[in-house]
Parts: structure tokens; C-alpha cells; sequence
């Protein structure tokens, strides 16, 4: 069986020293519960930092620590102080977290840091290679290894690579800032699959590669040069039953056995029966909305004053990255709003929040969620945010309603929480009076449906249904690469072309040939094609020819030096070598007068696209547009010439990034198919890239060789990558 691989940057066991006696902690966070299930299932291994700095390990120490870990399949990836400091502190969290929580201002854009990421992220694809045969997976998780996928591609491809990211991915708008954005995708699109929290999240990772790379995206599906790169939404979820489960088993216990914590808690509504709780947890982090949340509790203390001395906010913030200057001033602005509110709204018996700085255990944590009315949650940015579903899980009372900032991940999924805008106080005041005052049955009704969903996509299921989802990636990848010409294949064909007496070859131009450019006209033929080109020439059984969507002067002017054919508009025109042009099909080019208007109405409207006129065609070009806007027209044009062309017999075809209007019965297929009748070919080759090469596949007789540039659905028989290996291809027949 091939095994899974995870790779993280902190391993699920932090390492605990006590004198000269090390000892493992399993960590207990989401990603360490769901990965376990998998790594442990699928016999592999778990890549990362085990969270002490090599510099303050002894030799012998780094022997027992390895030791300890092997026994639990885990592998480290030792990192020095200096490491840790540029490559976590500094590009992770220091650049990439601020940029994709949308903080620009925060972005510190050092090149050292960036630097050190590169380096870094080597170590650990070298050490996950290093533990994979060809034919497991290895799946990488977030933030602080964006190159690994690509790391790991590039030296073996035969892994197969999944990649999941915890933290939203910004628009193109905010990714755009950052000077490494093209290395950032190029790593990420080293993996098979990509897996996003939410769709928006995975849309505006497409519209980065679309903009970036200028790469097709069908449906979920990147087409890269070589390859197909899946991705898609899996909203991560939570041991739900281990929530639910500790939670019931608390309030079973007798007074005598509750926490310290508990036993507060249940003195604080012993007080009066009109006591509520609002629940907050987070690490303090400036996307999590800590101070936009008190001080829209110290709206809700101005507003509804009939709730002071009843309602109490329990803050629970963990501290996280306090050497960074952001956290500290944020640190600063929560002690001092807490203070604020207490000393406003305070008295002797009523504190209106209760604050703690730390990370409290397990146990306790799950009474906080049993024991609040309401659960506050209000970040500016946040990827998922799992406190909103443990909180759920934990509710066994089936009581109790959730605030949750539509910014979050989770708001996508918890339509029956009371969802606000976190900037917005007097709308989190208001909802706080709602959620407070709303009735115990819809309480039940809704929280009995969130209940549902979260039990249900659990994080087994999670990681489980990635697993699955890149099953499906390998297939659609394998039923592709069916069609690659293998060197058994490419031998087989060749000796069926040493065997002709004569031979016919049909050679697309832009997109097979050469690499399209932003300016058609600046495609020109360059030595290397030629080079290859006359060769082929030089046999004389070999008749070759270029059959493109291009018009005649372009072609005649590129190809004169060389006894070629020509086929040009689609095979509207036919010039055989030390012939003249020859009509294949009689055509008409008077409907252009109507045509004309409506393609320059979106030229006007859809700036850098441009139209070309050919004798017997219009061509709508777009590669230069900006991206998304140019597809929407694309489609709209698309329409309105279809209301059109019907009366007129003409047809719209669509190439890559334009768009055509032509006579109808004209296409590449008919005109290949009048060049070889009667010629007596018993050698037909055709390699083309967009669909208008289809009607070559499929017209030509079965016994010709037909191949599809790209990795792409296709009528052709076989497939080639990319330009480049349509030249190393050709060359290989055109050598000897
Ligand atoms: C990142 C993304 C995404 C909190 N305080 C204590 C404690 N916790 C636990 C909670 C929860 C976890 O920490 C926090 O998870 P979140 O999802 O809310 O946030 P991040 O740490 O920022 O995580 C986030 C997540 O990755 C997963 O993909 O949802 O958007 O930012 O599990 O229970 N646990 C204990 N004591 C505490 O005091 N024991």
C-alpha cells in the first residue's frame, strides 16, 4: 500500500525537558487530531520541527530526542535559532500572515527573511523526499512551507503532493503587493491538489495563477504546461465527539470534583437567576478583532444599560508571538480596554469582563464553552476559526447562541449563527441584546441544526475526504497522461514512418510551434523552428505543412525562404510550395459590414483587445486584456454573435484567447482532408493545441498520428506537453 506522508511545520508532540530526561507531549490541536488518523492509517510518516532550536541541543540530546520521535513515526527537521528567527518569526508571520489577513501595513518585506524561507523550506522537502518512494503521497499543510509542493514535484514527480492551507488567501489586489508572488504560486502549484477552507479563498488563488501565469482554468482544474493542478474548498472541521463527549461527562461530575473554574462559574449565576455569560477565545492576534469586540461590548454596556451588573464578557486571550511589536501594541490596547470597561461599568460585586492572559487546560476550556450563554466571536480575518465549532460540540444542552463575523472561514457554514460585521458595534451591540434576550426554543431549533453539520463534517472527515479527493486527482491525472507518448510509443511510430514512401505532416503554428504572444504579429518563425523545419523538409517524401488560423501575407512572408505548405483562415486557403494561393472552399466575406459594429463595441469596452481582420474572417484577440474581464466578455460576445450568425451561415469558433467568426463549412478537418485525396500518403501526422485542430483529429483518417498540445481533453490520439516538447518531438524525426 502507498503510504501518506504529512508535513507541518511543528511536529503533533511538543518536547518536554525535564533535568536530563526528555519526554513527548502529544499536542491536542485540530491539525494533530486529524493528521494522526491518517498518518497512522497509511503507515507513514510526519515531517517537522519539533520546537526546540538546534543551536541549545547537545549532540547527545539531538540522539535522544530523535529517538523518542522515531518511535512515533515522526521525523525532525532541525532548525537554529537564526532559522527560526527569519524564516517562522520573520517571513511566516512577519510577511505571509499579515499580507493574507489582508494587514498590509504590516508587511515586512526583508529579504533576508525571504531568503531563509527558501532555505528552510528546502530542508523540509529534502528530509519528506527523503522518507517517500515514488508512488505515496505526501500531504503539506500551510503557511510556512508554500515551496515545498513545488520542492518536492520538481526533484520526484513521482509522489503525488497535496497541499492544505489554514489562513484565508487574499485577492490579487493584496497578493500582488508582495515581490515574491510568482515564487509563492510556482511553489504552490508543485501539488497535485490544493485545499482551501472556503471557495473564496480558492477563487482568489485562481484569479492569482490566471493573472500571474496566464494558465487555463477549467472548472477547479489549473492547466499548467505539463500538468493539471486540482483545487478545492474542504471546510476543516472538529473532533466533535471528544467536545461533546468531555462536556457531558463535567456536568455528571459531583460539586466536590468541578474545577476551581467551574465552581466560580457556577457561583457567579447562583448570585442571580437573570446572570448571563458571553463567551471570547482567541490566541491575541490582530486578526482575531479583540479590541473591536470590547469595544463593542462597551457599546452594548452604553446602549442597553438594563443589562449591566447581569451580563459578564469572559476574555480568554493566549499568548502568542509577544516578541513582535504588533502583538505587544495590541497586548497594550487590550489591557487597557479591559480596564476601561471595568472601571466604567465595574462596582464591588460586578466585574463586566473577566480577563485572562494565558492558555487554560482542556478540561477548562470545554466548562467555558458548557457555561456561556453567547460565544462572541469577531475577527477581522480568520481562515476557519474552530472555537465557533468546538463551542457548538460543546453545547449539550443544546442552549446557547453564537455572534460570528462574517469574516470568518466558519460563516460560510453557520448560517444559523447570528452573523455581524466586526467593524460595525452598534450591529455586534444589538445582536449581543438578540442573542441575550432570544428564546430557549429557537436557541434549541438552531443550534440542534448547526449540531448536525458540524458532527457530521468532523475533521476525520475532513482529512478523509481530502485523501479521497486526491485519489480522484491521480485518476483524471493518469487518464491523461494515457495519451503521453512514451519512447515504446514514439519508437513504434517511428518505424511506421521510416516505412513510408510518403508522408504528410500537419503542423499548427502558435500555441504548437512557438509560444503565443501578447502581439501576434511578433510571433515570428525563430532559428530553432526553422532549423527543425528544414530538416523534416529535406527528406523529400515528406510534405509538410503549416495549417494555421492565420491569414495569408503573415504566413507567405514567415515561410517563403522554404519549400513549405501553406494553409491559412482555417483552410479557407491552400498554397502548396512553387504554387500560388488556391480558394479550398468558395466563401463570401460580405456579412462583415454587420459583424464589424458589434466586435468593436467590445473592443471599446475591453481595454488592450483588439480585432483582426483576415480576407474571409474577424478575429476578436483578447491575450492582452485584463483577465477576468476579457473571459466575462468573451462570453458575452460569445451570445450576441450567436443571435447574429445564424441567418448568415457562419460559425464562431473559439481559440485560446480569441475568438473568430468565419464562413461556415470551413475548418481545418475538410481542408486536411482535400490536401492528402488522392496523394497516395501512407504517413498522416498532425499536432495542433486548441480546438480548432479538433476537426483535424477527427476527420483525418484513424491511421494518422494525431496529438494534442497540453494536457487537455482531446480527439487526438496522443498528447505532448507543451511547445517546447512539440520541438524536441519533431526534432527526434527530423535527426538521421
Ligand atoms: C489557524 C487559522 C483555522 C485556544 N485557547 C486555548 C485553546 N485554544 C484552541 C482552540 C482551537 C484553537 O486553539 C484555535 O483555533 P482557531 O481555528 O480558532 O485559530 P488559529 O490558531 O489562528 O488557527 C484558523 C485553523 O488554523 C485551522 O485550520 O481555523 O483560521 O488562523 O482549537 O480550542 N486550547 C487550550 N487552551 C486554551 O487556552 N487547550
Amino acid at each position: 500500500m502507498s503510504k501518506i506522508h504529512i508535513v507541518s511545520n511543528r511536529l503533533p508532540f511538543s518536547i518536554n525537558r525535564k533535568e536530563e530526561d526528555y519526554s513527548l507531549k502529544p499536542s491536542v490541536g485540530g491539525l494533530a487530531t486529524g493528521m494522526k488518523s491518517i498518518y497512522k492509517e497509511y503507515d507513514g510518516n510526519w515531517i517537522g520541527w519539533p520546537g526546540l532550536a538546534l543551536d541549545d541541543l547537545k549532540a547527545d540530546e539531538v540522539t535522544k530526542i530523535e529517538a523518542l520521535l522515531h518511535k512515533e513515526k515522526c521525523v525532525p527537521v532541525h532548525l537554529t535559532n537564526e532559522e527560526i528567527n527569519l524564516y517562522y518569526d520573520g517571513f511566516s508571520n512577519n510577511t505571509i500572515w499579515p499580507l493574507f489577513h489582508y494587514f498590509t501595513q504590516y508587511v515586512d518585506h526583508s529579504a533576508d527573511y525571504w531568503e531563509a524561507y527558501q532555505l528552510v523550506n528546502q530542508k523540509f522537502a529534502d528530509r519528506a523526499i527523503e522518507m517517500a518512494e515514488d508512488g505515496d503521497t505526501i500531504w503539506v499543510h500551510d503557511y510556512q512551507l508554500l515551496l515545498v509542493p513545488e520542492m518536492i514535484k520538481s526533484k520526484r514527480p513521482g509522489i503525488t503532493v497535496g497541499f492544505f492551507l489554514h489562513i484565508p488567501f487574499p485577492s490579487y489586489e493584496v497578493f500582488r503587493v508582495l515581490p515574491w508572488r510568482m515564487e509563492l504560486i510556482k511553489g504552490m502549484l508543485g501539488a497535485d491538489l490544493l485545499g482551501f477552507h472556503i471557495y473564496d479563498y480558492e477563487r482568489h488563488f485562481f484569479s492569482c495563477v490566471r493573472r500571474l501565469f496566464g494558465y487555463e482554468i477549467s472548472f477547479n482544474q489549473v492547466h499548467t504546461e505539463d500538468r493539471i493542478v486540482v483545487a478545492d474548498a474542504f471546510p476543516m472541521g472538529i473532533d466533535y465527539d471528544k467536545f461533546h463527549e468531555a462536556s457531558a461527562s463535567i456536568m455528571q461530575k459531583p460539586v466536590q470534583e468541578r474545577s476551581d473554574l467551574h465552581r466560580e462559574l457556577e457561583k457567579y449565576f447562583l448570585v442571580s437567576p437573570e446572570r448571563q455569560l458571553i463567551l471570547s477565545i482567541d490566541r491575541l492576534d490582530y486578526t482575531k478583532g479583540i479590541p473591536h469586540r470590547l469595544r463593542a461590548f462597551r457599546r452594548f454596556m452604553q446602549d442597553y444599560p438594563e443589562y449591566r451588573n447581569k451580563v459578564t464578557l469572559i476574555m480568554l486571550a493566549v499568548p502568542s508571538r509577544g516578541e513582535v511589536d504588533q502583538y505587544q501594541m495590541l497586548k497594550k490596547e487590550v489591557d487597557e480596554l479591559v480596564g476601561a470597561i471595568n472601571g466604567e461599568f465595574g462596582n464591588i460585586n460586578y466585574t463586566p469582563v473577566w480577563y485572562f492572559y494565558r492558555s487554560l487546560p482542556f478540561e477548562n476550556l470545554v466548562e467555558l464553552y458548557n457555561s456561556c450563554d453567547v460565544a462572541l466571536i469577531t475577527p477581522v480575518r480568520d481562515g476557519m476559526n474552530l472555537v465557533a465549532k468546538e463551542y457548538v460540540a460543546s453545547r449539550t444542552s443544546h442552549s446557547g447562541v453564537i455572534i460570528l463575523s462574517e469574516m470568518a472561514g466558519v460563516a460560510k457554514e453557520m448560517g444559523e449563527a447570528i452573523i455581524i460585521n466586526p467593524n460595525n458595534e452598534e450591529e455586534i451591540a444589538e445582536s449581543l441584546k438578540r442573542a441575550l434576550s432570544m428564546h430557549i426554543c429557537e436557541q434549541r431549533e438552531r443550534m440542534i441544526h448547526l449540531q448536525d453539520r458540524i458532527k457530521r463534517y468532523n475533521v476525520f472527515k475532513w482529512a478523509r475526504e481530502f485523501v479521497d479527493a486526491l485519489d480522484r486527482v491521480k485518476k483524471v491525472q493518469s487518464d491523461l497522461l494515457a495519451k503521453k507518448i512514451s519512447d515504446s510509443i514514439q519508437q513504434g511510430m517511428r518505424k511506421q514512418y521510416d516505412k513510408a514512401k510518403r508522408r504528410a505532416i500537419f503542423l499548427d503554428y502558435d500555441g504548437t510551434l512557438t509560444h503565443f504572444h501578447k502581439n501576434p504579429q511578433a510571433a515570428v518563425p525563430d532559428q530553432e523552428v526553422k532549423d527543425i523545419l528544414k530538416k523534416l523538409i529535406a527528406d523529400e517524401r515528406n510534405l509538410v505543412t503549416i495549417i494555421s488560423g492565420r491569414d495569408r501575407a503573415t504566413l507567405e512572408k514567415w515561410f517563403d525562404d522554404m519549400p513549405i505548405n501553406l494553409i491559412c483562415e482555417h483552410g479557407v486557403w491552400l498554397k502548396k510550395y512553387d504554387h500560388d494561393w488556391e480558394m479550398l472552399t468558395a466563401v463570401k466575406n460580405d456579412w462583415m459590414p454587420f459583424i464589424l459594429p458589434v466586435l468593436e463595441s467590445f473592443v471599446d469596452r475591453t481595454p488592450g483587445s483588439f480585432i483582426e481582420r483576415k480576407n474571409y474572417s474577424l478575429v476578436w484577440h483578447y491575450r492582452k486584456a485584463e483577465t477576468e474581464l476579457s473571459e466575462i466578455r468573451a462570453k458575452e460576445i460569445k451570445e450576441e454573435l450567436t443571435g447574429l450568425v445564424g441567418n448568415l451561415n457562419l460559425e464562431i469558433m473559439e481559440g485560446s484567447k480569441v475568438i473568430e467568426v468565419k464562413n461556415g463549412g470551413i475548418n481545418k478537418g475538410i481542408a486536411a482532408l482535400q490536401f492528402i485525396k488522392n496523394n497516395g500518403f501512407d504517413f498522416i501526422m498532425a499536432i495542433g493545441d486548441d480546438w480548432t485542430d479538433e476537426y483535424m483529429f477527427r476527420e483525418l483518417p484513424k491511421s494518422a498520428v494525431t496529438i494534442k498540445v497540453g494536457i487537455k481533453n482531446t480527439s487526438a490520439e496522443y498528447n505532448l506537453e507543451s511547445v517546447n516538447a512539440v520541438r524536441r518531438f519533431l526534432a527526434s524525426f527530423a535527426d538521421e
